[in-house]
């Protein structure tokens, strides 16, 4: 397979000013008419007279030039990804028509024009536009779209596009018509059509310079009952914008529609979401806490999107971070703003040091603006977006909250309707700042995560602490040697009674409750000066850069910090790493088949957390939770699935034992049913009160059983339902069969629901759960063409239960690989995300690595393999 490059970008050799798309569906075969009125691009270099566009699976019908001239064969060529004309105009513009056939209901790809439940959809970025008819298939040229959509009555009433509806009308043999035209020039990526039964729910929302918007969701029928919460948050995440970035919509109409079958979680279609159902759905019964954070989360991303992305999109692919970076930066301080800012926080944070951290340590890490690939869809992932959320959040920190503002401004006014590069942000940061952010452009360009060494030395008699920071990254592939970053590091100091330090850097700076810390160097010294005592640093306050700190302080200053530190993120993190420190022995003790005691400083701590009062019952609840399997195996050189899970099981065990009486208290404080309210108190309610019932799961007690048991058998919503029916499963539970039947049952009618029955007995730790696994695959609710499903059973098992999956006889492995084998054929982008539990097979014992390393050779040596699996594979063998 063939390798794209950065380095190669030229401006493409044409521009397409005015697309006039018209469609007659039908299942099997459907008629595409596309005219194209184009020129030459006058900056182009290029001396060819020729015209190549790209297509895959389409059936072409005719070419005809300038209205009236049909080429003949020996006009053009086909070849299986395009179609080249010989000779087009190159002194003036001229119109292409092209008429072709695509068959929706053979795209198991879920790419281009397909059905899900009956209905037709479209999903084309990055690359699936080239799978509806043939094209510039390239972000960087932009055009105004018109799409007139022929269906039958009864199979596809509602018909679907970009923009504003401009007509539409009856037609024999009960078929109709409708029109779109989008006025904003957009790239093909953006292009969407829906056609299908669906209902639509209406709102309105009226902009901050007074115009009026039609909101509309589509869902089948049975779900429309489940769309209040999406239509919130969209009219929350619209306000949203127009008061953090003085953002408006442009359009007089937003519409979302809610598919079941989609690849990813959503997609930011001009005028026209395509969401993944998982994103939109909700009601009390049926979605947790966790479902409405996501659903407003996205909601939120999709419609940042329409500035970030959309108005102003990427020149070409290596630019994702661009939008995606930027775009989650975007929703999650929008999320931030909405909940609860620190648990936010850490969640994100969390997610980036488990799964994103791993990426950039492993044979597949890459740049948020990577240098090549094979296959693009292989690079959306948590480096591009999560990381490159965490550059664009450095910049915020750098510039503060004005100087960001001032510079997002000046990109909008810049680049508005243009398709630009990562570094045209920068340069705008740059500009509306007067700062040279020269260094900085390295995070677009570095691979791997810095780790950031800290020394400290207090001189008594000047009163000084004397702060040594250095850093360095460890090689990638491809990137051995590392240029120095520009890292901010937000620091405060605290007093041994606990109280806040001024912080004094140098001379003639003011003192100031917290400093940010500008390490540019490879190592550097700040001084914080009038210090009467020796302080205890809060270093990288909420995460102020995605770097690891090289700091081994000693648990009665992790302690400390737990109970003192001002900063929400800190805090926990001290909480996290005394634990990991505990774990980390315990770990080892298990090694060694020595008796596993935990260390009673970790439950003196934990007891102390209990016995505060909070405010926040949800960052309460994160305080007390343990850090994951997952974390702990990024902070193992060889990792030991098993060690880790009865290390933490103990710990666990532990604080349930000795923590009894205040779990049991709070547990009981808080379970009452709440159904329906979705207030930050009623969920950290719920969170704080299954974080205690997980607890007390670890006790072999009838009482702690009929507890769960009782609470699934009551519960009125799902998050209660599904905490009871998690650490039903996650235990011996005489009533676990029963729990699971009367679950499937309730629910077997409710998609979404059932994807959570799946995926709790996936992530099972209890022994049999491969078995289990494997017999689901049989189940009449299991389909290997439902990418939910996939995720649910295989996603959650191979990625989410480290104990089972990396089982030393390997069939956790061998059960992946054939699953991969399978959906390559089906479905490559998804299949090619399963691979992402088989890349890390460097960092297990040689047993393991082996047999991980035979799976991805089996898979690298299937007979037809897609771009997508062949890449991951073949680059994590290399
Ligand atoms: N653009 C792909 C889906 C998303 O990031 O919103
Ligand atoms: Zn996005």
């Amino acid at each position: 397979p063939r390798t794209v490059y950065l380095k190669d970008y030229t401006v493409p050799e044409y521009l397409i000013h005015n697309v006039d798309l018209s469609f007659t569906l039908d299942e099997k075969n459907t008629r595409v008419v596309s005219r194209l009125t184009m020129c030459r691009n006058p900056a182009s270099r290029s001396s060819d007279t020729s015209l190549t566009l790209t297509g895959e699976n389409l059936k072409l019908v005719r070419v005809v030039l300038n209205e009236d001239s049909e080429l003949g064969d020996k006009d053009y060529l086909q070849t299986p990804d395009s179609l080249i004309i010989h000779e087009v105009p190159q002194q003036r513009s001229f119109v292409l028509t092209i008429e072709n056939t695509i068959d929706p209901k053979a795209n198991t790809a879920l790419e281009g024009l397909y059905l899900s439940n009956g209905m037709l959809c479209t999903q084309c970025e990055a690359e699936g536009f080239r799978k509806i008819t043939y094209f510039l298939d390239r972000p960087d040229v932009m055009a105004t779209f018109t799409t007139t959509i022929v269906g039958d009555k009864d199979r596809f009433p509602v018909l679907l596009s970009n923009g504003n509806r401009v007509g539409g009308g009856d037609l024999p043999d009960n078929r109709h018509w409708v029109s779109w035209k989008d006025p904003f020039k957009k790239p093909c990526y953006l292009f969407a059509l829906v056609a299908g039964r669906l209902e639509c729910v209406e709102d309105r929302f009226t902009t901050m310079s007074g115009r009026d918007i039609a909101l509309q969701i589509f869902v089948e029928k049975h779900d429309l009952d489940k769309c209040d919460h999406a239509m919130q948050s969209l009219k929350h995440a619209m306000a949203w914008d127009e008061q953090v970035y003085g953002r408006e919509y442009d359009l007089d109409l937003y519409m979302i529609v809610a598919v079941g079958h989609f690849n990813m979680g959503a997609m930011e279609n001009k005028g026209l979401n395509i969401f993944n159902t998982k994103f939109v759905l909700a009601r009390p019964d049926t979605a947790t806490d966790a479902d409405y954070e996501n659903i407003e989360g996205v909601i939120g991303h999709e419609y940042f999107h329409n500035w970030t992305g959309n108005r102003i999109t990427c020149r070409d692919w290596f630019q994702l971070s661009l939008k995606e970076g930027f775009t989650v930066f975007r929703d999650q301080e929008f999320t931030g703003d909405r909940t609860s800012r620190a648990v936010k926080r850490i969640e994100d944070v969390n997610m980036l040091r488990t799964r994103q951290f791993a990426e950039d340590a492993g044979p597949l890490a890459h740049p948020i603006r990577p240098d090549a690939y094979i296959e693009i869809n292989n690079f959306y992932t948590l480096t591009v977006y999560e990381k490159g959320a965490e550059v664009v959040r450095m910049l915020h920190t750098l510039l503060g909250a004005a100087g960001f503002r001032k510079g997002s401004d000046l990109y909008f006014e810049r680049h508005d309707g243009q398709a630009v590069t990562c570094d045209d942000f920068v340069s705008a940061m740059e500009t509306a700042n007067g700062v040279d952010l020269s260094q900085f452009r390295r995070w677009y360009a570095q691979a791997g995560t810095p780790v950031v060494g800290v020394a400290q030395h207090f001189d008594a008699a000047q009163k000084t602490l004397s702060l040594t920071l250095s850093q360095h990254c460890p090689p990638t592939p491809g990137q051995t040697a590392k240029e120095p970053l520009h890292i901010p590091v937000v620091t405060g100091l605290i007093n041994r009674d606990g109280s806040p330090a001024l912080c004094r850097l140098g001379e003639n700076e003011a003192a100031a409750e917290q400093v940010v810390l500008e390490l540019t160097q490879a190592k550097q010294a700040f001084v914080f000066s009038g210090l009467e005592e020796e302080p205890v640093v809060s270093l990288l306050r909420g995460f102020s850069a995605p770097v690891k700190p090289a700091l081994n302080r000693p648990p009665e200053e992790l302690a400390f910090l737990l109970s003192h530190d001002p900063d929400t993120f800190n805090r926990w993190d001290a909480g996290q790493q005394l634990a990991v420190q505990v774990m980390s022995g315990l770990i080892a003790d298990y090694r060694n088949g020595a008796k596993l005691a935990v260390n009673p400083l970790l439950i003196d701590a934990y007891r102390k957390v209990l016995e505060q009062s909070w405010d926040d019952l949800s960052y309460f609840s994160l305080l007390m939770t343990l850090p994951s399997e997952l974390y702990l195996t990024e902070q193992m050189r060889v990792v030991d699935v098993e060690a880790i899970h009865h290390a933490r099981e103990a710990v666990a065990r532990a604080l349930a034992e000795q923590l009894r009486e205040p779990l049991e208290t709070l547990y009981l404080r808080y379970h009452r049913d709440e159904s329906g309210r979705f207030d930050a108190g009623a969920i950290g309610r719920r969170r704080i009160k299954n974080t205690c019932l997980s607890y007390l799961a670890q006790l072999d007690a009838d009482w702690a059983r009929h507890w769960s048991l009782q609470q699934f058998n009551t519960a009125k919503n799902m998050t209660d339902q599904l905490a009871a029916l998690t650490v039903i499963v996650n235990h011996p539970h005489p009533a676990r069969q029963q729990c699971l039947d009367g679950f499937y049952r309730q629910w077997r009618h409710e998609a979404l629901v059932i994807d959570k029955w799946f995926a709790a007995q996936a992530m099972s730790p209890m022994p049999g759960t491969y078995e289990r696994v494997l017999g689901l695959l049989g189940h009449p609710a299991f389909d290997i063409r439902n990418p939910n499903r996939v995720r649910s059973l295989i996603g959650a098992f191979s990625q989410s239960n480290p104990l089972h999956f990396h089982a030393a006889d390997g069939q956790g492995y061998r059960f992946l690989a054939d699953r991969i084998i399978e959906l390559n054929g089906l479905n490559p982008q998804v299949a090619s995300r399963m691979v992402g539990a088989l890349t890390s097979w460097r960092r297990y014992d040689e047993n393991r690595q082996n047999r991980m390393k035979a799976e991805l050779e089996r898979i690298v040596s299937t007979e037809v393999i897609s771009k997508d699996v062949y890449e991951l594979a073949a680059k994590s063998l290399a």
